[in-house]
């Protein structure tokens, strides 16, 4: 689910429609501020690219990024659904 690239973990996310994909992102939001450590994203519609990479080290892959995307795993593949269109 994750590749490494540019000293960067990506990863893509899809769901059903927008509203899954922002209440993944509000979550994502939650945890991400717990743990101080913060996802560069895009949302286009039921997308959402992530892009981790530790700034404060000059942007690279450390051991914050691999636990923040393990919880985003987490979270993605135990998502239900709370809005149907
Ligand atoms: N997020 C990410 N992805 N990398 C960091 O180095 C980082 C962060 N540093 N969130 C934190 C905030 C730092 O800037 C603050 C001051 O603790």
């Amino acid at each position: 689910m994750w590749k490494e690239e540019n000293n960067q973990l990506k990863g893509s996310f899809q769901f059903s429609n927008f509203i899954e994909a922002f209440g993944f992102m509000a979550r994502v939001a939650l945890i991400a501020e717990k743990m101080n450590h913060h996802p560069n994203w895009t949302n286009v519609y039921n997308k959402v690219d992530i892009t981790l990479s530790t700034h404060d080290k000059g942007n690279v892959i450390t051991e914050k990024d691999r636990k923040l995307a393990s919880e985003i795993d987490k979270l993605y593949s135990g998502k239900k659904t709370i809005f149907k269109g």
